[in-house]
């Protein structure tokens, strides 16, 4: 038997999956990207994403030596011990080029230096 109490349940139940899915269909997907450190470089110079989406770039340090991704403009310092993952993420506003180094010192004299290119 369907009370009119379940009946209200009911109807709330639905226009909450309504707005959750809204609200997913405005959020902007993530963009994966990944940055591996080996010794001693990146596995590649340039990371490529665009403005206004979120950023999930995951960290892999498959050296045997500690190495620290370091980006400047966006305040982001993360220690890689051997072996470690890490996940950052962020949202660029606007087209841009910033930089990323190791932040061992050393290891961007090196060459552990690389620019995340932002497409409008
Ligand atoms: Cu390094």
């Amino acid at each position: 038997m369907v009370t009119s109490k379940m009946k209200k349940t009911l109807k709330t139940l639905t226009l909450l999956a309504l707005l959750s899915l809204m609200l997913a269909a405005c959020m902007p997907e993530p963009q994966h990207i990944s940055l591996t450190a080996h010794d001693i470089h990146w596995d590649v110079q340039e990371l490529h994403v665009q403005a206004n989406r979120p950023v999930e770039l995951t960290l892999y340090n498959h050296g045997a030596l500690d190495h620290a991704l370091r980006i400047p403009a966006l305040d982001v310092d993360v220690l890689l011990s051997p072996g470690d993952v890490e996940i950052v993420t962020f949202t660029i506003d606007h087209a841009t080029t910033i930089e990323f180094i190791c932040s061992i010192p050393g290891h961007d004299e090196a060459g552990m230096v690389g620019h995340i290119i932002v497409s409008p």
